[in-house]
């Protein structure tokens, strides 16, 4: 038995369990463990909190706003313990206590209030910000449920609630004392004054917005920053003058109206419905956030003529859009400003970052709905449109068409993107190509007018999530080769291109990916009940369903090779584990009939006794963070095979390569970037690139028919859908996808030319495999290349060119 020492963490945890939870360690839970450990934890973050925040108030620094509608943070144990550098004593502690620190982490629910790319992308701002010292709080909504949890029924994908503070959460601090009230509905008087035209706001109902706070911790930092999430609360909790008439229901109704708001996430990704509550949701946290900055800065600094000087507003999205005529309202009805001082400040705060060019995507508000509930604001809308309308004159006299394409309101709609670019400063694209497209498509009448409003920032992820925390053995294996300076300072990285010519330094590259692929493969058995071969090829496509990420290309994929090792039962194929790990929105009819033949691909080929020892296709359930972490370490092949011009960045791309897999990829968003980065020899590009996808489209030159025709194998693979091989109950499961493949809708092909890339995948597939198997040493070099070009994709990059371009933030030392 090796000797456990009561250290410090332990005097302290145990401390915990008695004040906090009567409990000795002897009788506590692992889930009072957790909590107990945790508030332990909180204790350490407070002190550098209160100190940072106190500081930046005392030295007058310019924040910045980070809003965005989805934080999609997961769980904050582990990473508040690397990041604070604790961990190795926290462990010990749990040595202590005869406990695994794996064991206490998973008692922790993931804080799951994001959809996908644009949530998560937030959350990895929060990191390196805190990381860079930049003076930041994140601003968005406390949703009470986060993304549905996923589970798999029968091979479909089924719903359920993610209570994610049902246990509560040590790491937030509720500040009713902060509350401020958001008005919606009523109507607006108009009144001449002495000060001109008042407008005023009446007979509106008000609901609450309670502000919780959370420290994010950043990497070897005294400088948390906070993330602010906003929770809706009925005025009067409670209508007495209706539970006395005895009324029960009535007098509970205006407050679960009320606090319906910030009830539950929108599972929406890349698809935009206009739906009231989602509209009450955005002006909810926006109208909060700008009345909390106004307040603050007037604290501190008294006149908001000052406040361009000291704050500046990032737009994740168009979600928070209303946050710009939200301030204008601010300014002239409450603060006596006349519209062209308030617009003045108004156009030097805001920024939008644009994360996708999908129509459906983009969002517009019915313009009598976003009236009944927003009038003040909408007759502010109407305002900022006129206004930018007769600007555009100037600039494109008499082309209407034009204007009313650039239009805020048109044909009874309120379009978002474009309040954005009319008002924002900086627009930015995701990765280059995407803002070479914006430049060039979407936003292209404004870049002829503005050029130097247009600009391109790739995406990044915090390298102490997505490798130092959910990757230990690789960054173990980092540390003995370069020291632990990378941590910090991603441009080290690169250091390890010194080592990737050693034989010794490839075994034990490789050596970690046999582990965490031992790891996948446990997490796989104790969550799912499913066995996979540990030293097969894993093959992994992550990400949320949608038709344009094209998992549909590789059931057919997979249904290639099915086939082929059908046709030769007596030859020997070098064994693939083909994981997919996806959420659809529950609405979206076809993506989760793509699930469903994703299940089915798995069940044949899992059960047919010619395939089964050589193909494994294993679904993961509930994707999100927690569950990422476990994946994509374990990698050999991370699948990124978006048609061309439609993935903006992506980022789970830059989490693959991270930690040593290699990307099989169209040239799309930042996988482009990769390929520059890594070299042609350490990626596998395949299919059409934007611009023959774009002369397709033009030319209508993609006949899916041909080649269908022409090629047996995608021939025979496709048949398959029909071909009642698929073992599911209804013959007719997949004909809406095989008819989508083929004939496309309403006379277009299929937009994502599946069956166009398809026979180049299947080409370079077998070339990345035949690399796999034939030259093991040159696969794990490549591998290697991968981590070692990894740094530039570290948020932190990303971070200081927003700083340097856009926000103009000090470091606070
Ligand atoms: C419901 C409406 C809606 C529309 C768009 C909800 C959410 C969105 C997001 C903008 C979708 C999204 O997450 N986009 C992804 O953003 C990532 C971060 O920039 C990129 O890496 C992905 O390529 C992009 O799809």
């Amino acid at each position: 038995m090796p000797e456990r020492k009561k250290t410090r963490e332990v005097r302290r945890i145990i401390d915990k369990l008695k004040t906090g939870y009567g409990k000795t360690p002897e009788d506590a839970s692992r889930e009072e463990l957790y909590q107990a450990s945790a508030a332990c934890i909180r204790d350490e973050i407070m002190e550098l909190w209160v100190q940072a925040n106190h500081k930046i108030e005392a030295e007058g620094r310019k924040i910045l706003y980070y809003m965005s509608a989805e934080f999609l943070m997961g769980r904050a144990f582990v990473n508040n313990m690397v990041n604070l550098g604790i961990l190795d004593k926290y462990r010990t502690a749990f040595d202590y206590f005869g406990l695994e620190l794996s064991e206490i982490a998973a008692q922790e629910k993931d804080a799951g209030l994001g959809n996908g790319g644009l949530g998560r992308l937030a959350a990895c701002f929060l990191d390196s910000l805190a990381t860079l010292k930049l003076p930041a709080v994140g601003c968005g909504i406390r949703y009470e449920y986060g993304l549905f949890r996923q589970k798999i029924v029968d091979g479909e994908q089924v719903e359920l609630e993610d209570n994610w503070l049902e246990d509560g959460c040590v790491w937030e601090i509720e500040h009713p004392d902060e509350a401020v009230e958001i008005h919606f509905g009523g109507e607006v008087e108009e009144n001449w004054t002495a000060q001109g035209l008042q407008a005023v706001h009446k007979n509106y109902s008000t609901v609450l917005a309670v502000p919780y706070d959370m420290p994010v911790v950043g990497y070897a930092s005294d400088m948390p920053v906070t993330l602010r999430l906003w929770s809706a609360r009925a005025v009067k909790r409670f209508d007495m003058e209706y539970f006395n008439r005895g009324d029960y229901l009535h007098a509970m109704e205006e407050k679960e109206l009320a606090e319906v708001i910030s009830k539950v996430l929108y599972p929406e990704d890349n698809h935009e419905q206009g739906k009231q509550l989602r509209l009450k949701q955005f002006y909810f946290f926006t109208s909060a956030t700008m009345q909390y900055m106004v307040r603050r800065h007037k604290e501190l600094y008294g006149d908001l003529h000052t406040l361009p000087d000291y704050a500046v507003v990032q737009i994740n999205d168009t979600h928070p859009t209303l946050a710009i005529p939200e301030l204008m309202r601010i300014l002239l009805d409450q603060e006596g400003f006349h519209w062209d001082e308030a617009y003045d400040i108004v156009s030097r705060m805001f920024h939008y970052t644009n994360h996708t060019i999908m129509n459906e995507a983009l969002e517009r508000w019915n313009e009598q709905m976003f009236k009944m509930l927003l009038p003040r604001i909408y007759s502010i809308v109407q305002a900022l449109n006129e206004q930018y309308c007769r600007r555009l004159y100037q600039y494109y006299p008499g082309d209407m068409e034009r204007i009313s394409r650039m239009a805020i309101v048109a044909y009874g709609e309120i379009r978002m993107a474009n309040l954005c670019v009319a008002v924002a400063e900086k627009v930015n694209g995701v990765s280059q190509l995407h803002g070479d497209i914006l430049k060039k498509r979407l936003f292209a009448d404004t870049y002829r007018i503005h050029p130097e409003k247009l600009l391109a920032i790739t995406n990044g992820i915090t390298h102490r999530r997505w490798l130092a925390v959910s990757n230990p053995g690789l960054t173990a294996l980092l540390t003995e080769t370069l020291g632990d300076g990378f941590l910090k300072d991603y441009t080290q990285f690169e250091k390890l291109m010194d080592h990737v010519d050693q034989e010794a330094f490839l075994e034990k590259f490789a050596a970690v990916k046999r582990q965490n692929k031992k790891r996948l493969a446990e997490y796989v058995y104790r969550t799912q009940g499913i066995v996979i071969h540990e030293d097969s090829l894993f093959d992994v496509q992550a990400k949320r369903l949608h038709e344009y990420k094209r998992q549909l290309m590789k059931c057919l994929h997979i249904l290639c090779l099915y086939d082929e090792i059908k046709a030769h039962p007596d030859k020997n194929f070098q064994p693939v584990t083909i994981f997919f790990a996806a959420k659809a929105s529950p609405g979206y009819i076809r993506a989760k009939n793509i699930i469903r033949l994703i299940n089915a691909v798995a069940d044949l080929v899992n059960n047919d006794v010619d395939t089964k020892d050589f193909l494994t296709v294993v679904f993961i359930e509930n994707y999100g963070v927690s569950s990422a972490e476990f994946l994509i370490p374990a990698a050999d092949i991370s699948e990124q095979l978006s048609t061309a011009g439609l993935e903006a960045s992506g980022t789970s791309n830059m989490k693959f390569m991270m930690n040593g897999a290699v990307t099989i990829g169209t040239m799309d968003g930042a996988n482009v970037e990769i390929s520059q980065r890594v070299g042609t020899e350490n990626i596998f590009i395949f299919g059409a690139d934007e611009t023959e996808i774009e002369r397709m489209k033009a030319y209508q030159t993609y006949l899916p028919g041909e080649l269908y025709e022409k090629n047996q194998s995608v021939r025979r693979a496709v048949g398959h859908l029909i071909d009642g091989i698929l073992p599911v109950a209804s013959p007719h499961q997949f004909s809406d996808l095989y008819q989508s493949l083929l004939f496309g809708k309403f006379g277009t092909p299929d937009p994502y030319f599946v069956l166009y890339d398809l026979p180049d995948y299947i080409r370079i597939f077998e070339k990345a495999l035949a690399k796999y198997t034939e030259k093991p040493l040159d696969w794990y070099q490549t591998a290697a290349i991968n981590t070692a070009k990894s740094g530039y994709f570290s948020s932190d990059r990303t971070i200081l060119e927003y700083n340097d371009q856009i926000w103009h933030l000090t470091p606070v030392e």
